[in-house]
Order: structure tokens, then sequence, then C-alpha cells
């Protein structure tokens, strides 16, 4: 269960200063740990960052098995609820029900679905297609998604690109209600708008009933205070941060390394090997190795 998350508004009210459940990217078993261990709420199973790890754009190309894997692979490895970015739910309404099915599974606790046509491109690149499906075909795969899953404790959020698509607010107030009305659970809302005004704008003008999701990455200038002041906000990503700081950290011990020629400049700078150990388990393999080898 995603705390914070299910109840965090009850349908038609609008409690000051509700707390945001925080939901950081991971990209593998590793990087869900780590956000474990820095004290989020869940993990976010970015199709961004897992496409990134494979070495790949994030346009639909790594199939559902392929991101369901890394998925169950994180789900075992974290305490945490793994919020799954099942982009479009990879097809139509009929590959929902198979989806929601799989990942819950998997030990997901939460599948997010966006509302663009398959097969999908990112959401922030600068002139990406971005094709928006008709309310009442995603209407279908949100009534397919509740259909599917077994626990009404696993959350179905739904997320609409209308402003990703430059739709504008009327267009995703519309799309919000009507995916409300379908049952979502709650509503994210992408906004690539480099302040938050866009998303406040929607936030004030939410009249859905049910929490919103936001992806402050465009507008970082949106603080844990400032969304938890809308009181409508249960849930904030952190969309691709891991990957991110991951590529940042490799990319300067790399250089370091290619330029001294040794890896003594580093040294400090990254973790140790214990740590790794730390992070692997091997304190419990060497209780598993006093207590079974003979
Ligand atoms: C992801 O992390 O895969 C997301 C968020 O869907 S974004 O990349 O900003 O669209
Ligand atoms: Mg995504």
């Amino acid at each position: 269960r995603v705390s914070g998350a299910h109840n965090a508004m009850p349908a038609h009210t609008t409690p000051a200063h509700t707390t945001p459940a925080r939901i950081m990217a991971a990209h593998n078993p590793l990087s869900a740990r780590l956000v474990e261990e820095a004290g989020f709420d869940g993990a976010w199973a970015s199709g961004f960052e897992i496409s990134a790890a494979l070495g790949l754009p994030d346009i639909s190309l790594v199939s559902m098995a392929e991101h369901l894997e890394v998925v169950r692979a994180m789900a075992a490895r974290t305490r945490l609820p793994v919020v799954a970015d099942i982009d479009t739910g990879f097809g139509n309404a009929l590959n929902v029900l198979h989806a929601v099915r799989s990942y819950e599974a998997a030990g997901a606790a939460a599948v997010v679905i966006e509302d663009k046509v398959f097969p999908k491109v990112t959401s922030l690149v600068e002139g990406g297609r971005q094709d928006l499906l008709r309310i009442a075909e995603f209407q279908g795969k949100i009534e397919a998604a509740r259909h599917a899953r077994n626990d009404p404790d696993f959350l179905i959020i739904a997320r609409t690109e209308a402003l990703i698509a430059g739709a504008g607010p009327g267009a995703a107030l519309e799309r919000g209600r009507a995916y409300a009305a379908a049952g979502a659970d709650l509503l994210l809302v992408h906004s690539k708008s480099t302040t938050p005004d866009e998303i406040e704008g929607f936030i004030a003008a939410w009249d859905g009933g049910i929490p919103i999701v936001i992806v402050p990455t465009a507008y970082p200038q949106m603080t844990m205070a400032r969304a938890a002041a809308s009181g409508r906000v249960g849930l904030v990503i952190y969309g691709n941060h891991a990957i991110r700081a991951a590529v940042a950290a490799m990319q300067q011990s790399f250089a370091r390394i290619m330029a001294d020629g040794d890896t003594l400049g580093v040294e400090g700078g990254i973790a140790p090997v214990g740590e790794i150990f730390r992070l692997q388990g091997m304190d419990q393999v060497a209780r598993d190795e006093a207590a079974f080898l003979r």
C-alpha cells in the first residue's frame, strides 16, 4: 500500500496541508534499495529510467515482459511500495487487463497508466509526438484496470498528458474528471512547464474528488511545502533523479580515471567495496555459510 495516497483526500473535500507521499525513481533493485534507505515512501519503476538503463529511448521499445521483470526484482529487494509506470498499458484495454494482473502478481503496489496512443514518446522531450487517446477509450482502460486488480488497495493511477500535448488546462480538467468518473484512485497530471504555475492552476481548479499526483521534474521550484499546501496532492514522484545522479557520478569518476591513468583519485569519492557488500547482503551470506555449509 502506498501510504498517504489511497485516502490522501476524501472525495470532494480539500483538507489543508495534506502531506504528499514521496516516490523516488529507480531503474533496478539496487537503486530501489537506495530509495528505501534514503527514506522515501515508495519507488517509481520509471519507464524513462528503465529504458535508459537498457540504453534505449523511452518510446515504448521496452516490452511489458522486460519492464515487469525489473519491477518483480525491485519488489523482491525492497519493502517499499513499487509504483509501476506502465506507460499506455502496452496496448488497448485487453492489454491493460493482462498488465494489471501481471504487475499485481509481481508485487507492485500501484500502476500508472497514461492517456497517450501506443507507441508513446517520452513526455519531456522538446517537440515530441504527443498523441492523446480518445477519452472513452481511456476510460475503458481504467475500468479494465479496476476489474483486473485483486486487492482494492492496489492503486490505479490515471495519468493525463493533456498539458504535455498542449491541449490546455480545460482539456486536462475534462480528462481528469472523466478518469475519476471511470474509477481511477488518483490522477497524475504531467506538465513540462518550467514553473509550477500550470500545475498549481490545475490543482486549484481540480474538482474531480480524487488526489492528484505530480512529477515536478521540469518545475523543481515546486517544493514539498508548496505541494502540501494545496491539500490536493497525494503523491509527488521524482521521475528521473536516480538515473541522472548515477550517470553524473559515473561520468565524473570515469573521466578522472582516464585523465589520471589510475584509480587513486576517485577512491575517496566512490562507494567502498564494503558498502556494495552491505547492499548485496554479504553479512547474511556469512551467517548462512556458518549455519548450513558442512
Ligand atoms: C518516467 O519516469 O518514465 C515518467 C515521467 O513517465 S516522465 O519521464 O517525466 O514522463
Ligand atoms: Mg514513463
